[in-house]
């Protein structure tokens, strides 16, 4: 075995693929499936049915994206995304919730509050979210006037 000869193969290959340009979106499609991080994750029964549900808040290239699954297997999956938003919290697990659980509307389903901290405002900002089991939805909650 030539080691050195593989290795100039190699070279040889990726360089073909280069000037052909396969090689450039095969290297962002990896980074930007490595950019996807989860910064939150709860498993908590919302509907109280006693099937645990699946609560995750992920940073992707374009935002945050808030994301529940439930059902057999967790197989139903709904998200919610915020477009440009950065989250500036800290994670420091023990002392910051960056996702809270209350009942908004009153349906006896959980609803999920999502904040946000804006480092330059020095603001807090807390998104509510109804979720709709039964309609499979994740809503910004508006109130009704
Ligand atoms: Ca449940
Ligand atoms: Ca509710």
């Amino acid at each position: 075995m030539d080691f050195r000869k593989g290795l100039i193969l190699m070279i040889g290959v990726i360089l073909v693929l280069w000037a052909n340009g396969r090689f450039t979106p095969l290297v962002s499609s990896i980074v930007s499936h490595a950019s996807q991080k989860t910064l939150f994750e709860e498993n908590i029964d919302l509907n109280f049915d006693g099937q645990l549900e699946k609560v995750s808040k992920i940073q992707t290239e374009h935002g945050i994206m808030v994301q529940v699954q439930s059902g057999l297997f967790l197989s139903s999956k709904v998200s919610f995304a915020f477009l440009n938003m950065d989250d500036g919290f800290l994670y420091d697990h023990k002392s910051i919730t960056p996702v809270a659980f209350v009942d908004i509307n009153q349906d006896h389903q959980l609803d999920l509050l999502v904040s946000f901290f804006h480092p330059v405002e020095r603001e807090t900002k807390v998104y509510p979210l109804v979720w709709d089991k039964s309609q499979n939805t994740l809503t910004l909650f508006k109130k009704e006037d």
